[in-house]
């Protein structure tokens, strides 16, 4: 395939002015005239030929100011349609007419059908599976659409911006007519045709203009929508008071379909949603489906700012909108809930997804300078890291002056399809800091490591902090500069109150190391007492810390540290440390020390009232085998983890079972609310009747909990205790029956019950799954449901997936290859699973490598799995 570079962007020969669009739906035969008037760039030769993409189109007729084009004047192939001949300064209208057929479009990417239902995803290249178009970001261009259906087989007719009008055709057939004001790529179009519920509200703006919002959801499914409209006028709220954003449009619309390749699309005015992002009620929707759902239509939200407004030069610069975005949706979530705790979520986000990527096969900078296949870089990467680094700019800049670079970008930048570099000059001018070194964070890939050590000398009352900064290489990038890396830290003395001295050897304001060169040394002088360093405060770079801290000092940070984050890092460090010895004592068959301190200090956390429940939870929740695993690095044994993790969380239970029991119980009582502090309580009653469970070696208080639970939280908390720690069990069976009888035709619902067995650890699952992907009820057309199972055994399993046979790797490769012939996006995502496959023991490695290898022979894949494929083996 072809290698598309950074380096090589050249603007259109030709410049759109705009673009007219009519549809005439049909579930095999969709007819879509598209109207385009253009003129050449200035200084382009004048025997330059229009070349517009194409992908699976079927080209009706292609006609220049309304005459059809001579055969000799144009050529269409699998990718393009080129024509010649065209006028060589006046503008001219092209006329391209295509037929598609959305019902066996089962790509998802273009228009295709979900449940009876028209829609479109266009973003990266699905327009051009619409119609021949320059189908690329800076392309902008000023959209009027007329969509015409069967009533009976489309009641409504959507598609970005403003309504025109509509209006009734003969034998039952009606119109609708669209118009966005806003120019835009063709990423953002979107069109939804269908018979849908509706719920509707409306929001007034701050300069009080009202506008139209309308949440469109499966009939019978009316009643989950709310808390999404809620979360969408919060959002639409908070980014006028944050960011001074107001929306532009006299409508916003939002369509849940369950047939969805991601989360969720911006299209400009009409966001299509994966519908596990949309609906929820208490019955159906955990506590964490509410946040998501939260955080995703925010998320959606702001890119009408940030990715649609000021949208991107190329796919390189993917960063720009989404690492933005995610900033943004962050910073919304955690000024909706607990600022700590949703904080503490996210470095456990990155550290589980982002860090294996950037060590593995698939490592990939924020800013990509190559790419084979663009729907294979809308990764951890480009989101989560893309976040922190635009939150590492706020730390160095500080938040009025982070301000007003925002303010500057969105002033300067409207209306541009614009780069990182844009983005950064913006924040250089409104500080007047130098951001060159600064920005090797989105060009140079992994994660960097700072070792720190310390030195007291008690007699001159002087304490030293030395760091030391390194990169690895990765594909690609064999040799690394210097980064800019911005450290918080905080020197907690003897009694716990914090040391405010200024340090001499570099750059520290506001309580920040700038580490600038490879090695820096920070000298504090006249500190009253040893104090012990609480370093990377809040997770404020995304880096590996090395350094020997005693667990004396860390309990001590543990207990004073005036930042919640710092507390729970200092918590999980001790937690990991022990975890990754006995990992290790377990691999080689030595007998497992015990957990005494570990366990004392977690169960007094627990009983700490003073302390946020949600909090105690995250405390309790100790590093994943995942987690561990990747701080082992290498020569993996997923099995030795999983007993020495049972080990420890079975020496905590025991030791706190008197306190878990009693917290187990200690869920809200009145009705379910999604608010943080209700779901913190239930998130600690949960994580408390696990290691209760554990302690008492019993199915029946998770049984019980299961029977009397009133909410989806608290009964999927139940089931997985079940089907976890007691598999084959009576209790864990009947739960299982229980549930699926009754959610049985509620797809999200049994989403749940799939991903909780795909999750059971042991070598045994896999032909558990082998069995559910054979129930009558499996859709394999579904991607949730295929994440679901697929998704959950493979990324989230690894005693499971990985099993000494091979087995699961197997599955995995026999399943991508099935996939891919339907839907090469889902085969791709899936794969990833497997990038961390070179860290484990030699033995597994060569059964995975097999499994790979079997893929890669196994005839004519998509560039989607090809392409991971190939940089996985590489
Ligand atoms: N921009 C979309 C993602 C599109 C993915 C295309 N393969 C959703 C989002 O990030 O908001
Ligand atoms: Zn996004």
């Amino acid at each position: 395939g072809q290698v598309y570079k950074l380096k090589d962007y050249k603007p259109t020969d030709f410049v759109v002015e705009r673009i007219d669009l009519t549809f005439e739906l049909d579930p095999s035969e969709t007819k879509v005239v598209s109207r385009v008037i253009l003129h050449r760039r200035e200084g382009v030769a004048a025997d330059a030929a229009l070349v517009f993409d194409g992908d699976e189109l079927t080209l009706d007729s292609v006609q220049l100011d309304g005459n059809d084009i001579d055969p000799s004047l144009f050529d269409v192939d699998e990718e393009s349609l080129t024509i010649r001949g065209l006028p060589e300064s006046a503008p001219f209208e092209i006329t391209v007419n295509t037929t598609l057929s959305p019902d066996t479009n089962t790509k998802l990417m273009g228009l295709y059908r979900t449940n009876g239902v028209y829609c479109t995803q266009c973003e990266a290249e699905g327009f051009r599976r619409i119609t021949y178009f320059y189908d690329r970001p800076d392309v902008l261009a000023v959209y009027t659409v007329t969509i015409i259906a069967a009533k009976d087989d489309a009641k409504y007719l959507l598609s970005n911006g403003n309504f025109l009008g509509s209006g009734n055709y003969d034998e039952g057939r009606h119109f609708a007519a669209w118009f966005d004001p806003h120019p835009k790529p063709s990423y953002l179009f979107a069109l939804v045709g269908g018979d849908l519920g509706l719920v509707e509200d409306t929001f007034t703006t701050m300069s009080g203009k009202e506008v139209a919002l309308k949440i469109y959801v499966e009939h019978g499914k009316e009643g989950r929508a709310g808390y999404a409209m809620d979360a969408l006028k919060r959002s639409m709220k908070w980014d006028e008071e944050v960011f001074g954003r107001e929306y532009d449009l006299d409508i916003f619309q939002l369509v849940a379909v369950s047939d969805f390749n991601m989360g969720a699309m911006e299209n400009k005015g009409l966001n299509v949603f994966n519908d596990k992002y949309v609906l929820a009620d208490p019955e159906t929707a955990t506590d964490a489906d509410y946040a998501n759902i939260e955080a995703i239509i925010a998320h959606e939200y702001f890119h009408n700012w940030t990715g649609n407004r000021i949208t991107c030069r190329d796919w390189f610069q993917l960063c720009l909108k989404e690492g933005l975005t995610v900033y943004r949706d962050h910073a919304f979530s955690a000024d909706q809930r607990s600022a700590a705790v949703k904080r503490i979520a996210e470095i456990r986000l990155l550290k589980a997804h982002q860090f294996p990527e950037d060590a593995g096969p698939l490592a990939h900078p924020v800013r990509p300078e190559t790419y084979k296949e663009i729907n294979n870089f809308y990764t951890a990467t480009v989101y989560e890291k893309g976040s922190e680094v635009v939150r590492m700019i706020r730390t160095i800049l500080g938040a009025d002056d982070f301000r007003k670079g925002m303010d500057l970008y969105f002033e300067r930048h409207d209306g541009d399809a614009s780069t990182i570099e844009d983005f950064l000059a913006c924040f250089a001018e409104a500080s007047g800091r130098d951001l060159k070194q600064f920005a090797l964070w989105y060009s140079q890939a992994g994660t960097p490591s700072v070792s720190v050590s310390t030195d007291w000398n008690e007699a001159a009352k002087s304490f030293k902090v030395t760091l030391e900064q390194s990169l690895a290489p990765t594909p690609g990038q064999s040799r690394k500069a210097l980064m800019h890396i911005p450290l918080a830290y905080g020197l907690i003395l003897p009694d716990g109150s914090e040391f405010n001295g200024q340090p001499q050897g570099g750059e520290a304001g506001n309580g920040v190391f700038h580490l600038t060169k490879r090695k820096q040394t920070f000298s504090f002088t006249d500190v009253p007492g040893r104090p012990v360093l609480s370093i990377n405060r809040g997770f404020s770079a995304p880096v590996n810390i090395a350094m020997e801290q005693s667990a004396d000092d860390l309990a001590h940070i543990a207990r004073h540290d005036s930042d919640g984050v710092s507390r729970w890092q200092a918590l999980n460090e001790q937690a990991m440390r022990h975890l990754v010895a006995v990992s290790k004592l377990a691999r080689d068959g030595r007998k497992l020390p015990a957990a005494k301190e570990l366990a004392k200090i977690l169960v007094d956390t627990a009983a700490d009232e003073s302390l946020e429940p949600a909090f105690r939870a995250q405390a309790l929740a100790l590093p994943a085998e995942s987690d561990i695993a990747r701080e082992i690095g290498s020569n993996i044994d997923p099995d030795a983890i999983h007993t020495a993790r049972e080990a420890v969380l079975s020496e905590i239970a025991t030791a706190g079972l008197a306190v878990f029991s009693k917290l187990a119980d200690r869920a809200p009582t009145g009705p379910y609310s999604p608010a943080a502090e209700d779901a913190g309580l239930r998130a600690l009653a949960g994580t408390a009747l696990a290691y209760a469970s554990i302690a008492e070696a019993e199915p029946v208080r998770a049984k019980a909990a299961f029977d009397a639970s009133n909410n989806m939280t608290a009964m999927t908390q139940a089931l997985q205790i079940l089907v976890h720690q007691f598999p084959g069990s009576d209790e864990a069976e009947a739960a299982l029956a229980a549930f699926k009888s009754r959610f049985a035709g509620d797809a999200l619902a049994l989403d749940k019950w799939y991903a909780i067995q795909a999750m059971a650890p042991g070598a045994g699952t896999s032909a558990r799954v082998e069995a559910l992907l054979e129930s009558p009820d499996f859709d394999r057309k579904n991607p949730n449901r295929m994440r679901a199972l697929i998704g959950s055994f493979s990324a989230g399993n690894p005693t499971g997936f990985n099993a000494p046979d091979g087995a699961g790797y197997r599955l995995l490769a026999r399943e991508v290859i099935d996939i891919d012939k339907r839907n090469p996006q889902l085969a791709a995502r899936l794969l990833t699973a497997m990038r961390s496959w070179r860290s484990f023991e030699p033995r597994r490695q060569k059964l995975a490598r097999q499994a790979l290898v079997s893929i890669r022979e196994a005839g004519k894949l998509s560039p989607d799995v090809g392409d991971i494929i190939e940089r996985m083996l590489a």
